[in-house]
Order: structure tokens, then C-alpha cells, then sequence
């Protein structure tokens, strides 16, 4: 059985609708003037509040009937119905490793650890319901048996559950993924790109009264784009945005529409691929509008690692100069990636996250100096989803010694990007409830957390702040964040790791 943690504390009360907290919010500034730095320790009281009524929920998927659509869909089934199937190890059960939520941990206090999802009331995975849409037209069984990700037994008995299942018509504009896609696009949405708007808005609310969920987040898994370019009078402000889409406008990606849409209809939308829909125009609609967003890129695995390995070396005060990761993958994802443009959309993403870290040092770095970076990722059919990447980490250590480190790491892509998936699910919406005022303000003065969801950095290789505020990309810090932040939302400090209790006689 699940356990329940309950906060002793006067600072917290449980009412019927709200688990409600007053907080000292503890931070610093600092400022620099010449060789002085200005530390000045701040606090703010506050009140944070969480609705505890989890609703009914709903995922759209742009991309569903591809590898991690199946998989997601597939993995939520499985665990639904706590299958399990022979594999040449022996019997296999259904779980959500990788998942933040439903697998990692918190501690609390002293040695007490709880899963993440027991904190706050959250969505369970098994009540999602999924729907979503695909430019090719199979149906999720067929697609799930493209992808080639999951043991042929598990395949065999998912089959009956997923009778039924088949993704939406697309949007399909063949100049923003690779045109090796072409052949797999027969599931479009035809007509200009205003009435592929209203296309996707009335599928929106097909799906919200059909399946009678309360709320839909929207999530993209499609292919990778090329970027689209900033542009003053198409994509920089809501309102030109809308007239550019009303117009046609070449410039118009898909993504970006199905952003719109999203933000149209109040739903949450998350950006899983590299590619920059969050143009200035659709931050400006979600600010407008006060729906959140997400993104950029699951991070889930050689980036992961990256910002878990330079943020150690740089911390230690050793100093890479030459990072090389290259890949390869044989999955639909490769194929589209081979193409130079889509490729450049990941290499950017795959490429900026060690900037803060190493901006963060400058006894190891110059202003403006940076490691050597290299991306490289080819397409290999024959391996399929089973990605292989290997990283070459060069640092320079004490009195002009190098140390290099060497990774390779062999997993099947898609099983990585699930659970990433099912946490930004589950969280996106976690926050959509949480409300903050300052203490002494009246009841009217909650605000929700801003539209653009950075607390959600941890799972994307490259996460979108709200404009001038900072961007985090080393895991550890990540963490802290959404751990502090929900902690924080049962009145508990965040956890210093000082442990002074243990050290002070
Ligand atoms: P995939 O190629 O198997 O699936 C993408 C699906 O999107 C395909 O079924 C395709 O037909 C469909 N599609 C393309 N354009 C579409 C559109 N405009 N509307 C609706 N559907 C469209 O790729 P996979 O492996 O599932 O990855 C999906 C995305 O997630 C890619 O952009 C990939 O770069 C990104 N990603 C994947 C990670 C992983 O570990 N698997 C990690 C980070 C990002
Ligand atoms: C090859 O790099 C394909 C990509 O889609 C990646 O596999 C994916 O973005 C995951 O990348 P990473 O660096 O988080 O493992």
C-alpha cells in the first residue's frame, strides 16, 4: 500500500480543497561592482497553496504512432493492467523505472525516504487517457510493431487493449521535417494553415467530451523540425502571430500551430523535440492567455549524463576542454535527424548545455571561453531504437595534466524518453493547481506560477526560462528545484544536506 505523509507543523493546514502552507522563502542576491560583490541574504513570507483535487486527465500526442507514442501508450497499458511477460531471463513485470515520479525518491527526514508521487496529489499514471494525432495513418498496434521497442510477448498481449487506437489526421508541411518522412505522410489535414488550426481545436474538444476528461495537456513527440527563423511582424508577438497563421504564412511550422491551438483551448502543451516553437509570439500568447508551457527537448540520456558529469568536473575545479559525443540510432528519429537541417535543430539543443556551468566558473574560464563541443549522430538501420553513444570528455587537471574520460552508453531511446514523458505529464499539471501570495496579502492575491514552466528544466536538454531569467542545465540543480519547490509545498524546508544535528557535539 501506498504511504501518506502527513506534516506536523502549525505553518500547514489540510483543508478539504487546499493544502495550504506559509512559507519563509529564503534566497540571495548578489551584485557585482567592480572587485566588490553585494551578498545580500532576502526572505519573503509566503502562502502557497495546492488544490487536492486531481483531475481527470487527458494527453494528446502529436507524433502518436511513433516510438515513444507507442511506447508511452503501450507502458501506460502494461502497468494499467500490471502485466508481465516471458522473456529469456524469466518473467518481466510492468514498471515505470526512469520515471521521477513513480520511481525515484525524496528524502524527508533523517533516513526516510518516499517516492516523489507521494508528496502532493498527483495524476496516476493509470488514469491518463491518450489520444493524439499522426501523419501516418496506422493504427497504434501496427505502429507499436514498426517501432520494434517492446519484447514480442508484451507486444502479443497489448495488442487487445489497443484495439481501436489510431491517431488523427496531421498537419504535414513537407519544408519543416527531413523529406525522407514524405513516404510515411498519408494522414493529413489539407486546407491552409488557419483552417488546420481550426482542424486541430475542434479535434481538441472532440476529445475533451468523448473521453469526458477534465483537462488535456498536449505534448509533442513528432519528428524533429528545422528552426524557424525570429521574425518581426510573423512570430514575434501573439497578435502577429495569429494574422501570420490567418495568412498562410510560409514561415508557420506545424509545431507552431499545434502550439497555438493548445494555448487556444487552455491546455498545457509541452515540447518534446528540439525545434524553437516557442517563438517569442507564442511565449506572448501563453503570457496573454495564462497557459502553461514546456519545453525544449526530453532530456534523456547522453545529455543527461553531460549535465551531470560537467557540472561534477567543473565543480571539482577540473576543467574540460574538449567534449565529443557522437551517436548513432536506427530509428525513425535517425532517419529524420540524417537530414542536415533537422540535425541542426538537435545539435543546438544537444550543444548549449554545458554553457551555464561553465560560465559559472571563472577561475577555470576566461569570459567567452568555452570547451570544444562536438555533436555527431548518424543513422544505422540495423540498430534500430538501441541507440549507441559515446562520449569523449577531455579535461585539464593540475599543472597541465589531462584526464579523459570515456563513456559508451547502448539503450533503447524510447524506453528512456517514457517516463520523461509521463513525469512532464503528471507535473505539468501537478503545477497548473499550485498558488502563491504573499503572506499579508488578501485572498484575492494568488497568482498561479508563470506560463513558461522552467521548473520543468530537468527534462529537457534545452529548457525554456521565462525571458531574462536564468537558465539551469546541470541535473543536480534541476532536481533541487522541483524537489524544493514541492516540498516547499507542504511547508518543508529544502533539504540543505547539512545535517548539523549529526555534527555539532
Ligand atoms: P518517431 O519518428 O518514431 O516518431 C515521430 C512520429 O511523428 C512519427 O510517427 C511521425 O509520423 C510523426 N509526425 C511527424 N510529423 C508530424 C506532425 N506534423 N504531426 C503529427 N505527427 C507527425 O520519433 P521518436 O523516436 O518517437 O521521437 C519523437 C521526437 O522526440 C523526435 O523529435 C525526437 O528527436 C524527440 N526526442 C526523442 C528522445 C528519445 O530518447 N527517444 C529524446 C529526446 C527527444
Ligand atoms: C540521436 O541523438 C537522436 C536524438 O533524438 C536523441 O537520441 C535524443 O534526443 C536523446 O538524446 P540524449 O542526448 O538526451 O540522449
Amino acid at each position: 500500500m501506498d504511504v501518506v505523509v502527513e506534516v506536523d507543523s502549525d505553518n500547514v493546514s489540510y483543508t478539504e480543497n487546499y493544502i495550504e502552507t506559509k512559507y519563509k522563502y529564503e534566497y540571495t542576491t548578489a551584485e557585482r561592482n567592480g572587485n566588490v560583490i553585494k551578498v545580500t541574504p532576502k526572505s519573503e513570507e509566503l502562502v502557497i497553496r495546492t488544490s487536492r483535487r486531481v483531475p481527470k486527465v487527458g494527453v494528446m500526442l502529436v507524433g502518436w504512432g511513433g516510438n515513444n507514442g507507442t511506447t508511452f501508450t503501450a507502458a501506460v497499458i502494461a502497468n494499467r493492467l500490471g502485466l508481465s511477460w516471458p522473456t529469456k531471463k524469466g518473467i518481466q513485470e510492468s514498471n515505470w523505472y526512469g520515471s521521477l515520479t513513480q520511481a525515484s525518491s525524496i528524502r524527508l527526514g533523517g533516513d526516510v525516504f518516499v517516492p516523489f508521487r507521494n508528496l502532493l496529489p498527483m495524476i496516476h499514471p493509470d488514469d491518463i487517457i491518450i489520444d493524439g494525432w499522426d501523419i501516418s495513418s496506422m493504427d497504434l498496434i501496427e505502429s507499436m510493431e514498426r517501432a520494434q521497442v517492446l519484447e514480442h510477448t508484451l507486444q502479443q498481449q497489448l495488442k487487445q487493449h489497443m484495439k481501436g487506437m489510431k491517431p488523427r489526421p496531421s498537419i504535414y508541411i513537407p519544408e519543416f521535417i527531413a523529406a525522407n518522412q514524405e513516404s510515411r505522410a498519408d494522414n493529413i489535414i489539407t486546407g491552409t494553415r488557419q483552417e488546420q488550426l481550426e482542424q486541430i481545436q475542434k479535434d481538441i474538444a472532440d476529445f475533451k467530451e468523448s473521453s469526458g476528461v477534465e483537462k488535456v495537456i498536449i505534448l509533442w513527440t513528432a519528428n524533429t523540425e528545422c528552426f524557424s527563423n525570429v521574425l518581426v511582424g510573423v512570430n514575434d508577438t501573439a497578435g502577429n502571430l495569429k494574422a501570420a497563421i490567418a495568412s498562410n504564412s510560409s514561415e508557420i511550422a506545424p509545431s507552431v500551430i499545434f502550439a497555438y491551438a493548445a494555448i487556444s483551448m487552455g491546455c498545457p502543451y509541452i515540447n518534446g523535440s528540439p525545434q524553437n516553437t516557442f517563438l517569442p509570439g507564442i511565449i506572448d500568447y501563453a503570457e496573454k492567455q495564462g497557459v502553461f508551457i514546456a519545453g525544449d527537448d526530453f532530456k534523456s540520456g547522453q545529455t543527461k549524463i553531460k549535465s551531470v558529469l560537467v557540472d561534477f568536473l567543473v565543480g571539482a575545479g577540473i576543467k574540460p576542454v574538449s567534449i565529443v559525443s557522437y551517436n548513432h540510432l536506427g530509428n525513425n528519429d535517425g532517419k529524420n535527424l540524417s537530414a542536415p537541417e533537422q540535425f541542426r535543430s538537435k545539435e543546438i539543443s544537444k550543444s548549449n548545455v554545458v554553457d551555464d556551468i561553465v560560465q559559472s566558473n571563472n577561475t577555470l574560464y576566461k569570459p567567452g571561453e568555452k570547451p570544444d563541443h562536438v555533436v555527431v549522430i548518424k543513422y544505422v538501420p540495423y540498430v534500430g531504437d538501441s541507440k549507441r553513444a559515446l562520449d569523449e570528455y577531455t579535461s585539464e587537471i593540475l599543472m597541465g595534466g589531462l584526464n579523459t574520460i570515456v563513456i559508451h552508453n547502448t539503450c533503447e531511446d524510447s524506453l528512456l524518453a517514457t517516463p520523461l514523458i509521463l513525469d512532464l505529464i503528471i507535473l505539468a499539471e501537478l503545477f497548473t493547481r499550485i498558488e502563491v501570495k504573499q503572506e499579508n496579502s488578501p485572498d484575492d492575491g494568488y497568482t498561479l506560477l508563470h506560463p513558461v514552466l522552467s521548473v520543468l528544466s530537468y527534462f529537457c536538454k534545452a529548457p525554456v526560462a521565462p525571458t531574462g531569467t536564468p537558465v539551469v542545465n546541470a541535473l543536480s540543480r534541476q532536481r533541487a528545484c522541483l524537489e524544493n519547490i514541492i516540498k516547499a509545498c507542504i511547508g518543508l524546508p529544502a533539504d540543505s544536506n547539512m545535517n548539523l544535528e549529526h555534527k555539532v557535539q
